[in-house]
């Protein structure tokens, strides 16, 4: 199977190659849809359950309003387009998926399930594999008390894979469905194709970014906080000041994806891989944000399951092999997220 670096070469067919985004509104879907746009990409088509703002829709070939899960809409892609490369990013995250479990599982692992089979058929229609980058998350591991936690230190790909939520479940699920279709997919099928799905995946961290704030999410107290202070609100943190996790910024995060989406498949030793940049407690937080917006208000009124979710995933991670591999590097550490990215864009945005 031709790996799919050059999509032009597929010409001759009628339909347009194009890069699919799925989860295209969120968070990180806009941030990836600024950068493939910005690097040259006019093949981008974009589907989210919500209709995409304007500034958005411009950036993209096509847009889709609609549920990964609706067959007849994977259905009319498959007729439309060419697709060679999939980030798939949507999904219900770890907070809002504990208040409708099955609905979390639905679309976390039924929209993954079908866009996995729609990639296997796209690259056994056009004849050369489609790459599918998938961000997993930290919420697939999960550390049965705060003991273990703090001897586990930095924890690699393959601790403490016990999730305690449906949507750290679903990812782990998730990865495991991604390997599966890239190795073993029809295993004993006689007319078995080889390497239809080149699947690539990170565990992200917690994200943080100047433009947005997460919504459904249990990590989301960070970007809260940060946002609450800019704005000149309150904020009432519901974790513990001395709860930790891993985070990166918004910026980072986009230009990992690219980087592992661009690396030689031979570069790789393994498909999934964690990413850290720094792993703060709450309270530190709290203090660089106290310190740049001195009449900050915030409170620390935990609420003892969202804590609980926290307090399962790890203090930091182990993400030696993503910086081996495929030269992952995120240009931030807490400090320069702080003085460099957060801050300077946080006060312009809400100087406005
Ligand atoms: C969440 O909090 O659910 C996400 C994640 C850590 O994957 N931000």
């Amino acid at each position: 199977m031709k790996t799919p670096e050059n999509p032009s070469s597929q010409s001759g067919s009628r339909r347009n190659a194009a890069v699919l985004i799925t989860g295209a509104g969120g968070e990180v879907g806009h941030g990836l849809i600024r950068a493939l746009s910005a690097a040259g990409h006019r093949d981008i088509v974009a589907i989210d359950i919500r209709e995409l703002d304007a500034e958005i829709r411009e950036l993209c070939m096509e847009t889709f309003v609609g549920d990964i899960c609706d067959e007849a809409l994977l259905g009319r892609l498959m007729a439309t387009f060419e697709v060679y490369e999939i980030f798939h990013l949507a999904a219900l995250l770890s907070t809002r998926a504990e208040f409708s479990p099955e609905t979390a599982h639905d679309v976390n692992v039924g929209g993954t399930l079908g866009l996995l089979r729609l990639a296997s058929e796209q690259a056994r229609s056009h004849g050369a594999s489609v790459r599918f980058v998938f961000p997993s998350s930290i919420a697939a591991y999960g550390i049965s008390d705060l003991a273990t936690k703090a001897a586990a230190g930095k924890v690699r790909e393959d601790q403490f894979l016990e999730p305690i939520t449906m949507y750290g479940c679903n990812k782990l699920y998730c990865e495991h469905l991604g390997r599966y279709y890239a190795r073993h997919y029809r295993m004993l099928a006689k007319d078995r194709v080889p390497d239809l799905v080149d699947f690539r995946s990170v565990r992200f961290p917690g994200l943080i970014s100047s433009d947005t704030v997460p919504s459904g999410g249990t990590s989301d107290f960070a970007p809260e906080m940060i946002h609450a202070a800019a704005k000149g609100e309150p904020y009432a943190c519901f974790v513990r000041a001395d709860a930790q996790i891993p985070f990166m910024t918004m910026p980072d995060a986009i230009e990992a994806l690219l980087a592992l989406a661009a690396a030689p498949r031979e570069q790789l030793t393994q498909q999934v891989y964690n990413l850290g940049a720094f792993a703060p407690t709450a309270g530190e937080i709290a203090d660089l944000v106290a310190d740049a917006f001195p009449g900050a208000r915030i409170t620390f009124a935990p609420d003892t399951q969202r804590q609980a979710i926290v307090d399962s995933w790890p203090a930091d991670v182990d993400d030696t092999a993503a910086r081996r591999d495929w030269g992952f590097a995120p240009r931030h550490d807490l400090a320069s997220a702080f003085g460099e990215y957060l801050l300077p864009n946080i006060r312009a945005r809400y100087a406005r």
